[in-house]
């Protein structure tokens, strides 16, 4: 196969059911936002996420490589993978961990870390965390920061340094199914911090006995053209929750994604100058009624032609009313 070193190695788009070709060589991945989670080991490359769209159409997102994918399903792990990028997700059931937070987490990334790494992508460049529950109190923490010392465990082992962090989205979910799936690369992403917000993985200890792992965004300078990952973001300012109103945290957000655009610097900011000409975004709303004032407002901020999913899901702090993850790809 012909390899145009100018291509890009993907391209993440919404893309609407009909107009999804049934087969198609180089698809990468096929995320549909739906009731419950869904992935099949017979079919590596399609996820369903227990995300209930809010709004239409809330059409699935497709990741389209630039040459042929190959797939499969490993030791419960399931992936795609060309040249340059790796795809891939594990789904697992807590009762396998007597529901234990800490423990699930640990173990779906120790999984994962050891996977991407032999596969020869040694890189994290994004990841995605979803599970039931994120707010429930068990043994005295609640089960974001129970994932989130699970999680930091098994990144010290590898280890994994701060350094190195991906940038990341954490929702809670209301079906069953701890689910993360990733992009890997064979080369290092950049990591892009907000001059607005504390690193998360500096929080104090206030928010969880460990911090959280994740950077802000991931920029990654493909050969052609670089692309931005941006974390899930919320309306926190230094670390502290701002605001107790939807629309004012909405407000919030989207001053925290214009200064992450800022501080991908020149590549992305030549290209874009705000978030609503970001490839797409995915709009998580804790309380479904607050959906319609939400979208009229990001709407009348970033555009009506910004490409936008509402899905029902709660932020990892109680506080937090709504949440915002944006990539350019
Ligand atoms: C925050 O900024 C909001 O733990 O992986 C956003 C994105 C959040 C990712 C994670 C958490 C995570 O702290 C919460």
């Amino acid at each position: 196969m012909a390899q145009n070193p100018h291509s890009i190695p993907l391209t993440i788009r919404f893309q609407h059911e009909a107009e999804i070709p049934q087969q198609d060589a180089r698809r990468l991945a096929l995320i549909r936002f739906g009731q419950a989670n869904h992935a099949d080991p017979a079919r590596p490359m399609e996820l369903t996420l227990a995300l209930p769209p809010l709004a239409t159409p809330a059409p699935p997102e497709l990741w389209l490589a630039d040459e042929p994918v190959a797939a499969g399903f490993e030791d419960g792990i399931g992936y795609s993978l060309t040249g340059k990028v790796l795809f891939g997700w594990i789904l697992v059931d807590e009762a396998d961990f007597d529901h234990d937070m800490n423990q699930a987490a640990e173990y779906v990334y120790e999984r994962l870390l050891a996977f991407h790494r032999a596969k020869g992508f040694p890189h994290l460049l994004r990841i995605w965390n979803y599970f039931p529950d994120i707010h429930r109190e068990s043994d005295g923490l609640d089960r974001y920061q129970a994932f989130c010392q699970g999680r930091h465990r098994a990144l010290e082992r590898v280890p994994l340094t701060e350094g190195e962090l991906p940038a990341a989205t954490a929702i809670g979910t209301t079906a069953p199914g701890l689910l993360v799936y990733f992009l890997a690369g064979r080369e290092p992403g950049i990591q892009i911090e907000n001059p607005r917000q504390v690193s998360a993985f500096h929080y104090p200890r206030r928010y969880g006995p460990k911090s959280p792992s994740f950077s802000r965004a991931t920029l990654k300078p493909w050969s052609a053209q670089s692309h931005l990952y941006i974390s899930g973001t919320a309306s926190i300012v230094g670390h502290e929750t701002l605001h107790t109103d939807v629309l004012t945290q909405l407000d919030e957000i989207i001053e925290n994604l214009r200064a992450l655009i800022r501080s991908a610097g020149n590549g992305i900011s030549d290209r874009i100058k705000d978030p609503g000409e970001l490839s797409m975004l995915k709009v998580y709303v804790r309380h479904a009624g607050d959906t319609a004032a939400v979208k009229s407002r990001l709407e009348a901020a970033l555009g009506s032609q910004a490409p936008a999913v509402y899905l029902r899901g709660d932020i990892c702090r109680d506080d937090l009313l709504v949440e915002i993850e944006g990539l350019y790809a």
